[in-house]
C-alpha cells in the first residue's frame, strides 16, 4: 500500500488544510471568477494566470464550476471543478476551495453589504440602457453562472482599472509581485473587500508561458480515468501509449476562425508552436485548418516513425473522417469515441504514443501541455518541426 507514498502526503495535507479553510474566514481574503470567455480550452488556459494572481496576492482562490455549452440548449451546464480534477495537488501547491463550500462560508466571509463585483471598466451595453457598471449578471453565461451559486451583487460594481493582474515589467520577480500585492490592497483593502469577485477571469488567453508549468497540478480524478477505461482502453483492448491520437478540430465555428489567418501573425493558441514572437515560424492557412492530402502525409510521416503501432485515435469537434482515413491506412484499427465527450478524448489523446494536434486550438493545448510533463512528443498540422517539449518539472511548482 505504499507504492505512492507521495499521493498519501498530499492527501493527508489536502485533508487537514481543505476542513480549515472550509470553516475558517481567510482574513487575506478570496478571489472567486466568473469562466465566462470561451469553453474548456479557454477557461483552463485562464485558470493558470488566475492561480498565479490569487497567489500573488494571497487570496484563496474559489474553484468555479466549469462552464459546459450544450449544443441543443441555451442554458449553460456548471460542471463542479473536481469533477474532472482532483483537488489534493491544487490544495498542496495553494489555499483554492470549491465554490460549493466558499457558499457555505458566504455569510460569515462575503457579507451583503461587501458583494461587490469587480470589472476593468463600465460593461455598460449603452443601446439597452442599463447603468454604468459592470452588469455581471448581463447575459449568458454571466448572469445563469452567478444564479447557480445563488449570489447577487447588492454593494454594486467597483471598476479596478489601471491595475492589472500581471506586473506591468515582463519580469515576474518578487518585488514586482509584491509591487503588484502592494496596489491591489491599497485600492481594495482586503477588510472593505473581503472577496473580488471579477466578471471574467484574472488571467490571460493564451496562457502566458510563464504559467504551462501549473498545468503539472491538473490531475485528471478517478471519475474521468474510469469513464475512459469503461468507453474506450477496456472496451477496444487498446493499451495506453500504443496508438496515435488525432485532434481534428473543423467544426463551423473553426471554419471560420481561420479566416482570420493573413490578417494576423498570432491566433488563439498558435504561440504554442510558433513561439510568443513568431520566433519558430508564421501562421498558414494549413496549421490552422490542414487540408485531407496533408492529413494524410502527416500521418503516414508520423507512422513511419513508429513502426509498432497499429492503432489510431480520433478526436473532432465535428468531422472525425474515419472512413477517409480508414481508406488511406488499411492496416490500422481507427477508432474515435461511441458518444461524444471533450475530456474523455482530451484524456486520451495525452496518452498516445504520439500526437498530432491543432497548433491554434487551445483543446490541442491542453494535451500538449499534459504530454509535456511526461515528456511525449507532440506535432502539430502544417508545422514542420517537431515542436520542444517543455519540461514542467524544471520550473518550480
Ligand atoms: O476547448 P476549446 O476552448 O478549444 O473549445 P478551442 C472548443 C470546444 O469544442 C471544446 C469541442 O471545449 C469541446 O467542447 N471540441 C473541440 C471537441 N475539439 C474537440 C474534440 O476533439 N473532441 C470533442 N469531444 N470536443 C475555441 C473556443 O476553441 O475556439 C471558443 O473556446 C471559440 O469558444 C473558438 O469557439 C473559435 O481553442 O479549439
Amino acid at each position: 500500500m505504499v507504492r505512492y507514498p507521495m499521493l498519501h502526503v498530499f492527501a493527508l495535507i489536502f485533508i487537514i488544510s481543505s476542513s480549515e479553510a472550509k470553516n475558517n474566514v481567510d482574513k487575506n481574503g478570496y478571489i472567486i471568477y466568473c469562466p465566462c470567455m470561451g469553453r474548456f480550452g479557454n477557461q483552463v488556459d485562464q485558470f493558470f494566470g488566475t492561480l498565479n494572481f490569487a497567489k500573488t496576492l494571497n487570496r484563496t482562490l474559489v474553484l468555479p464550476t466549469w462552464i459546459k455549452y450544450d449544443l441543443f440548449s441555451d442554458k449553460p451546464i456548471f460542471v463542479p471543478f473536481d469533477h474532472y480534477f482532483m483537488l489534493e495537488p491544487l490544495n498542496v501547491f495553494y489555499k483554492v476551495m470549491l465554490i460549493k463550500d466558499f457558499m457555505h462560508l458566504a455569510p460569515k466571509a462575503w457579507p451583503l453589504s461587501k458583494r461587490y463585483t469587480f470589472c476593468h471598466s463600465s460593461r455598460n451595453f449603452e443601446s439597452k440602457g442599463y447603468p454604468n457598471d459592470c452588469n455581471p449578471k448581463e447575459g449568458s453565461p454571466f448572469g445563469p453562472f452567478w444564479d447557480n451559486v445563488d449570489v447577487n451583487f447588492t454593494a454594486g460594481s467597483r471598476f479596478y482599472s489601471p491595475l492589472q493582474f500581471y506586473p506591468a515589467t515582463s519580469e515576474d520577480n518578487l518585488f514586482e509581485l509584491k509591487k503588484l500585492k502592494f496596489l491591489w490592497d491599497t485600492k481594495f483593502p482586503p477588510p472593505d473587500y473581503p472577496v473580488l469577485a471579477f466578471v471574467g477571469a484574472p488571467g490571460s488567453f493564451p496562457v502566458k508561458i510563464s504559467d504551462v508549468h501549473l498545468h503539472g497540478l491538473l490531475i485528471w480524478s478517478q471519475q474521468i480515468s474510469q469513464m475512459v477505461d469503461k468507453h474506450f482502453f477496456d472496451l477496444y483492448g487498446v493499451r495506453r501509449y500504443e496508438y496515435i491520437g488525432l485532434h481534428l478540430r473543423n467544426g463551423l465555428d473553426w471554419k471560420l476562425t481561420c479566416q482570420h489567418v493573413g490578417q494576423t501573425d498570432q491566433l488563439f493558441s498558435s504561440s504554442q508552436c510558433l513561439g510568443e514572437n513568431n520566433e519558430f515560424g508564421q501562421l498558414t492557412a494549413q496549421i490552422c485548418f490542414p487540408t485531407q492530402e496533408l492529413i494524410v502525409s502527416q500521418l503516414r510521416n508520423v507512422l513511419q516513425n513508429s513502426p509498432n503501432i497499429t492503432n489510431i485515435f480520433i478526436a473532432s469537434d465535428k468531422n472525425h473522417m474515419i472512413l477517409f482515413l480508414q481508406a488511406n491506412f488499411k492496416d490500422m484499427n481507427i477508432y474515435k469515441l461511441e458518444s461524444e465527450d471533450p475530456q474523455l478524448d482530451l484524456y486520451i489523446l495525452a496518452r498516445a504514443y504520439h500526437f498530432i494536434g491543432n497548433c491554434v486550438s487551445s483543446f490541442s493545448a491542453f494535451v500538449k501541455r499534459e504530454r509535456d510533463i511526461e515528456n511525449l512528443p507532440t506535432s502539430f498540422w502544417g508545422v514542420h518541426h517537431l515542436t520542444r517539449a517543455i519540461n514542467l518539472f524544471h520550473q518550480e511548482l
